[in-house]
């Protein structure tokens, strides 16, 4: 059933099935991806996805900013004298000329080209790293400053919403069964706790003059692609790049590569905020970002991270109160503990805020922005 499903799939990108090899790549959480080889000749490898249509529930708009967004990417790389295909997401073109294809019953399927000897890192493991980082998270941001935000649309609305989330929580709590909202209970309170100084970001953010952009909004470290002489290749995961803040995608990135261990971590001693690996993402950040960030956007950014440790703390925790409905899990009460993770990560980061914002004041200056 899935070969036929597959074979088809190949033809309509004109491929001839017979001298086609494919193998699931299992890595992804969302999609289920596979590489699709050329048999005899050396053509290029490609990467097949069936795309998630219940996290992802508008796969036209979906599909319309992947292509928008990754044709912009391929312009600028060609202008710049860089294989495409190579240093950038790029879609296939399945028959007539479309960008993906599928239906209810298939699914919704797209075709990208592979690009082979690259490597991701969970957190960065030294500052060489964080500052590559933290410039292509800067690049990624530069090359989409000439699109207009209005033609993306958003693939999932409220993404980074945090009355949104905050709302999403509130729901759980009170549908939550006694016995998870009992475990929950100090974390609760911590949500509580902590609003204040997530909430008086946002609130910044809607005053200053802090532009809504377009931003790639899933700046996990290790959606960042390296080459082998730890050069950044390009980002990937570009489902979430919709309309967002600046500091969002420098947020994201911080809250996992300056962690000093995964979300995963259970082993709470081990969980903090490594001050050296954020000086040097922001420094890579920087030296990209301030030709195109206003002075309030700088101004805002040492609170990022605080901000997203805590949005991604909730998000965990209405999930566990929800019964792990959105993120996998393999162990009982997984999302409680990533909870506590993001948390305790937080109060390091809040231990660390002035640190923070004196280290943005000192790049800023010597980049005189
Ligand atoms: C999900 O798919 P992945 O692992 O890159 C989530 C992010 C969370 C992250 C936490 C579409 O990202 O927002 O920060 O898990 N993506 C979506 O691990 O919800
Ligand atoms: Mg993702």
């Amino acid at each position: 059933m899935m070969e036929q499903l597959i074979e088809e799939l190949l033809k309509s990108y004109g491929l001839d099935p017979a001298t086609m090899e494919v193998r699931p790549m299992g890595q992804g959480h969302i999609h289920d991806t596979y590489l699709v080889e050329h048999r005899d000749d050396p053509g290029p490898p490609l990467m097949l996805q069936k795309m998630n249509n219940y996290v992802f529930r508008d796969i036209p708009v979906l599909m319309r900013n992947m292509e928008l967004v990754s044709e912009h990417i391929a312009f600028k790389n060609r202008r710049a004298g860089k294989d495409p295909a190579r240093n950038g997401i790029l879609l296939l073109e399945a028959e007539g000329g479309k960008s993906y294809i599928g239906n209810d019953e298939s699914g919704y399927w797209r075709m990208f080209w592979f690009i082979e000897d690259q490597k991701s890192y969970e957190i960065a493991e030294n500052e060489k790293i964080a500052f590559e980082g933290g410039k292509a998270i800067a690049h990624f941001q530069s090359m989409l400053t000439d699109l207009d935000p209005l033609k993306i649309g958003d693939t999932i609305p409220e993404f980074h919403q945090l009355d949104a989330r905050v709302q999403q929580l509130k729901q759980a709590i009170e549908n939550a069964p006694a016995d998870r909202l009992g475990k929950a209970g100090p974390m609760i309170g911590l949500a509580e706790k902590h609003l204040a100084p997530v909430a008086a970001l946002y609130e910044a953010s809607r005053e200053g003059d802090v532009p809504v952009r377009i931003t790639h909004n899933d700046t996990k470290f290790n959606n960042i692609l390296f080459g082998q002489d730890d050069t950044v290749t390009c980002m990937i995961d570009l489902d979430t790049v919709m309309k967002g803040y600046a500091w969002f995608d420098f947020a994201d990135a911080l809250r996992t590569c300056a962690s000093r261990a995964t979300e995963e971590e259970t082993d709470m001693h081990r969980v903090g905020f490594n001050i050296d690996i954020y000086r040097a993402f922001a420094k890579g950040y920087l030296s990209e970002a301030h030709v195109f960030l206003t002075a309030d956007e700088k101004a805002l950014l040492h609170a990022a991270p605080l901000a997203f440790t805590y949005i991604q703390a909730i998000r965990f925790l209405a999930d566990y109160l929800n019964g792990d409905v959105y993120y996998k899990t393999s162990r009982e009460d997984q999302n409680l503990t990533r909870t506590e993770n993001q948390f305790t990560l937080m109060r390091s980061i809040l231990d660390q805020q002035e640190e923070m914002k004196k280290i943005i004041a000192e790049l800023s200056a010597e980049l005189q922005c």
